[in-house]
């Protein structure tokens, strides 16, 4: 694969420093703006504290990129009509020089090709609500590719229980971070088990290294649950969804539109409540996945 590095990320590669891959649909259609700028510019600097290396990955002008300057962030924030990908769409926006958006299961294919091993992101795709047929291609992404994804869990828009079925079918292991239930995303808890606690980044990379060495091929998700003083509950946030999930019926919002708008339904009907749960979640998350970056590269 033809991937342009950022000359940190390059310099970082070749250094064998640690370096934490991120994704940019969450830029274009996960947040709104200025929050969505802010958070892309926020998370980079706290991978960047903790002494590992940001890569943002995204698709500018049909150039796969991995490592971005400030004005291309900026554009992935600010300009209409950037197209979120996935896998089927990578060939169209680099053969027809579109910019675009990677989502996880993108971010993952790109980051692992650049050799990265570690991804962070808000919330993993997974089976929808309603309609069991609606499976994100992040799913089957993680589970034939070796990386390691922080997150905090599915997000709750999603068929919480049929996703987490669908990581155990198809192996892909859920650590939890400092928690023994699946994080909901905006909730701390979900009443879905992860598959074993760690209570450090070093617990996780040994764990990491040793699929690595068995030659096992499904992504380790680390969960970390959003932090306390910015969750929401999950009774109260369910009623929310039933009425956002009654809005896309309305409207027929469907396929790649789904989820982006169950996300802003979410953030209107909140009162904000949900968009600063998920600035907070993302910028922890970066944090947790370089912690793990640094510890893979000293064991
Ligand atoms: N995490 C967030 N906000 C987001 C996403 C993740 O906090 O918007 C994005 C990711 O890019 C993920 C996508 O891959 O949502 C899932 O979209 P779909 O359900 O259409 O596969
Ligand atoms: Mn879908």
């Amino acid at each position: 694969m033809d991937i342009k590095f950022g000359n940190s990320v390059r310099e970082a590669q070749a250094a064998k420093a640690p370096v934490v891959a991120l994704e940019s649909t969450v830029i274009s259609h996960g947040l709104p703006f200025p929050q969505n700028l802010e958070t892309a510019f926020n998370v980079e600097q706290i991978v960047a504290s903790v002494g590992a290396t940001p890569a943002t990955i995204a698709v500018l002008d049909g150039t796969i990129c991995c490592g971005l300057s400030r004005d291309e962030l900026n554009r992935l924030a600010t300009e209409d009509g950037i197209r979120k990908i996935s896998r089927r769409d990578i060939a169209i926006a680099a053969a027809k020089r579109l910019t675009a958006a990677t989502t996880v299961a993108t971010t993952t294919l790109i980051a692992h090709a650049a050799g990265i091993e570690v991804f962070a992101t808000g919330g993993i795709g997974g089976v929808h609500r309603g309609y069991a047929a609606d499976v994100s291609a992040d799913l089957p992404e993680l589970a034939s590719t070796p990386i390691t994804v922080v997150c905090s869990g599915p997000k709750i828009i999603l068929d919480v229980a049929a996703t987490r079925e669908w990581l155990e079918t198809y192996g892909i292991t859920v650590l939890g971070w400092k928690c023994d239930e699946m994080p909901g995303f905006y909730s701390r808890t979900s009443g879905m088990p992860v598959d074993e606690r760690v209570e450090s980044a070093e617990e996780a990379a040994a764990i990491i290294r040793t699929r690595d060495k068995l030659g096992l091929n499904g992504a380790v998700l680390v969960a970390a649950p959003v932090p306390a003083e910015f969750e929401i509950e999950l009774a109260e946030v369910e009623s929310l969804i039933e009425e956002a999930l009654h809005a896309a019926e309305r409207q027929n919002v469907k396929g790649k539109e789904t989820t982006p708008f169950l996300l802003s339904a979410l953030v209107e009907k909140s009162g904000g409540r949900t968009l600063a749960a998920n600035i907070a979640l993302l910028k922890n998350n970066a944090h947790v996945a370089a912690e793990i970056a640094v510890a893979l590269k000293q064991s």
